[in-house]
């Protein structure tokens, strides 16, 4: 139905128009289509996950099936965003997130790179599995050179659960998307009403709807569209950032190392033999190595294998010659990075030749 017809339509003119009627209705018709032109255009990139998921009953909030509803219905199911953006989805990937690969990372980086060089196109959101969503958030804050505003989002339950968190996410992440005041603060992550750092936020709770959590706090919330501000991000990301997408082909191979009581070096020589570049050691405490590790981590070294000192626990961050003298053994500390995250950027690093001196920087910058 034309937007003049609905137009009738809704004024309940039964029939062919009067002259009257007709103007008043082609009036309505370009008041609309102004206004279609005044709302901003945010692209949403659908990669699957539970935002995308689907249970058996309304009673299922945690056992369902990710990644089966497509893009197109996502948007349908939600007529509250043609009261925020002109919106436009693409289904990138239908994929549950546990299952990324690099490849999934540079493919979509490049789309969003392409879509924000569109000047007809003033924000982006990525629907995105949870359990990886934030070292995706974290790959495009390093990689796409925009200050257009990239909200990535999720949800801990499917649509079809009773209080589902998918709708009101997603709703939130069109709206930081498409606004001017969320421009330059890098990726961001929306869940949960909060306006976080894809950075510093990482998922801290397998199980609640607030799952997605930063030490360093949120940089604010979104409430009925919109945003509370109350801090921005220090570290380098987007614009400033030194890594390109549009430059990069492949990321090396960067594994992680994860440390507990009588943990032995297996994983680390298996790791090195089948060609790791680098190794993310998920330390105990503060990053803490183990004596029977600290050889074959040498000996990794010595091969041109790089080792990076992170934690396994979750908050607080490493020290630098503090555990362990990095200076001497020629390491490099994670600072508060997260061994996954830490994985993301020592990936970035590598594609640019970095050496231990340029890494440590890059993790004291980024
Ligand atoms: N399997 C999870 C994922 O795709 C589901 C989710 O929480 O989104 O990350």
């Amino acid at each position: 139905m034309s937007l003049v017809a609905a137009a009738i339509a809704v004024a309940g003119f039964a029939g062919a128009p009067s002259l009257a009627l007709a103007q008043d209705a082609s009036a309505v018709a370009a008041a609309a289509a102004k206004a279609a032109t005044a709302k901003p255009n945010v692209v949403v990139l659908a990669t699957g996950g539970t935002i995308a998921g689907a249970g058996a009953s309304a009673a299922n909030s945690a056992t369902y099936t990710a990644a089966k509803v497509p893009v197109d219905k996502l948007l349908a199911g939600l007529p509250e965003l043609a009261g925020v953006a002109n919106v436009k989805g693409e289904q990138v990937f239908q994929i549950a997130s546990e299952s990324f690969t690099n490849d999934n990372l540079l493919s979509l980086a490049k789309r969003v790179s392409q879509l924000v060089k569109q000047p007809d196109v003033d924000g982006i959101v990525v629907t995105h599995g949870t359990d990886t969503l934030a070292e995706t958030a974290y790959f495009l804050s390093l990689t796409v050179h925009t200050d257009k505003p990239i909200a990535v989002v999720g949800s801990m339950r499917p649509g079809t659960a009773l209080s589902a968190d998918g709708a009101l996410n997603l709703l939130n992440a069109v709206s930081v998307a498409a606004s001017k005041d969320a421009r330059g603060k890098g990726v961001l992550i929306t869940m949960a009403d909060q306006i976080q750092s894809a950075r510093d936020t990482n998922k801290d709770i397998n199980i609640e709807t607030n799952a997605f959590q930063s030490q360093w706090g949120s940089l604010g919330m979104v409430v009925e569209g919109k945003n509370y501000w109350f801090r921005a991000p220090v570290k380098r990301h987007t614009m400033q950032s030194e890594f390109d997408i549009d430059s990069i082909t492949n990321l090396p191979s960067v594994e992680i190392v994860y440390a507990y009581g009588n943990v032995q070096p297996t994983a680390v020589n298996a790791l090195v033999g089948a060609g790791a570049k680098a190794i993310i050691h998920a330390g105990t405490g503060n990053g803490s190595v183990a004596d029977r590790m600290v050889k074959p981590l040498q000996d990794a070294r010595a091969k041109g294998v790089f080792i990076v000192r992170s934690s396994r626990v979750p908050y607080g961050f490493v020290l630098r010659n503090a555990e362990q003298p990095d200076d001497k053994y020629d390491w490099v500390v994670a600072h508060d990075m997260r061994p996954e995250k830490a994985r993301i950027l020592t990936m970035l690093a590598l594609t640019k030749g970095a050496d231990t001196k340029e890494l440590q920087r890059m993790f004291w910058e980024y």
